[in-house]
């Protein structure tokens, strides 16, 4: 999806316009996808700008950066900070936020222990990532032929810029079949998750989503939707999935920061009722959630 610009990026403690938000073509993390990284929204509130969760997200990449042994420069409360500045820079109602800390320029070779750590924050208008229709229409999923990288080879806890490859391969390959997405396995071919989302799926009153042991990055959409299922009165566990489940399930959805709340019509041509009660009320609540139009949910919600 096209990048819009914005006024500033954020860049080791200063806005700079987005033009001059450049890096040297020897920096570390291109070379060898050192970084880690995430992905936040800012939604449009009767209050102004709202980042959702942004705590939890700044948690998340200290903890990638920790699996990956890098120390990051700045505290939470200073990426939450930034953040919030660099989102009011914009002047957007509503905002995606990619904050990344990476392998600076200055050393090249496997060893990151001498490499210094820059840190970005940007932010730019960026729409429903499967589609503004994808919860009523629904997704095409394909099971990968790629398999999800396994804890002993690149964790996928962590949100690294390296793991994406995996996630690429897959979602071209389902692109290029005539799909809208993949699923992914892990080696020992249980459901992990997809190349940008985590999956939940429904059968016989239960909703299932696998755990982080399976390959799933810990999704803080995942734990949201989780919340809002189970005050929905849903009985949601954290569980391990086989391709089996998927193609007899009474409802399937995926979610994430980027992609929202989005039912999925099937998984390798095998139909998939869509859109199912519960993905549909799920839906309607997170949106709501997020714009600050449910008081039961506005601790998420850190103004800008
Ligand atoms: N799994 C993966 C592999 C993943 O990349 C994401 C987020 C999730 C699950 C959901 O996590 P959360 O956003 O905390 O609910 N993917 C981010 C990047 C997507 C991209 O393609 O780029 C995102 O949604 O921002």
């Amino acid at each position: 999806m096209p990048i819009t610009t914005t006024p500033k990026i954020w860049m080791n403690g200063e806005l700079v316009d987005w033009d001059k938000a450049q890096i040297h073509v020897l920096t570390h993390t291109l070379h060898y996808g050192t970084g880690v990284f995430e992905g936040v929204r800012a939604y449009e509130t009767a209050d102004g700008p709202a980042v959702f969760r942004l705590r939890d997200h700044m948690v998340r990449l200290h903890n990638s950066a920790k699996i990956m042994g890098m120390e990051i420069p700045y505290s939470v409360d200073e990426l939450m900070d930034a953040t919030k500045a660099t989102v009011r820079s914009t002047g957007l109602p509503s905002c995606y936020i990619r904050p990344i800390a990476y392998y600076g320029y200055g050393e090249m070779g496997l060893n990151t222990l001498p490499c210094r750590v820059d840190v970005a924050i940007a932010c730019w208008p960026w729409g429903a990532y499967l589609g503004d229709d994808a919860v009523e229409k629904g997704v095409r999923m394909k099971i990968s032929s790629w398999t999800r990288h396994d804890h002993n080879t690149m964790p996928p806890a962590a949100k690294t810029v390296g793991n994406y490859v995996n996630s690429s391969l897959a979602k071209v390959e389902a692109l290029k079949a005539g799909y809208d997405e993949a699923i992914m396995l892990a080696p020992n071919g249980l459901v992990a998750e997809c190349t940008g989302e985590n999956i939940f799926v429904s059968r016989n009153g239960i909703i299932f989503t696998p755990p982080l042991a399976a390959g799933a990055l810990e999704g803080i959409t995942q734990a949201s939707v989780s919340k809002i299922a189970r005050d929905l009165g849903y009985e949601v566990q954290v569980g391990n999935l086989a391709r089996s489940d998927l193609y007899i399930a009474d409802e399937i959805f995926v979610c994430g920061t980027a992609a929202e709340v989005s039912s999925v019509n099937s998984v390798d041509d095998r139909k998939i009722p869509c859109p199912g009660p519960a993905t549909r009320a799920i839906a309607e609540v997170y949106a709501k959630a997020v714009r600050g139009q449910d008081a039961r949910y506005t601790d998420w919600l850190d103004y800008a």
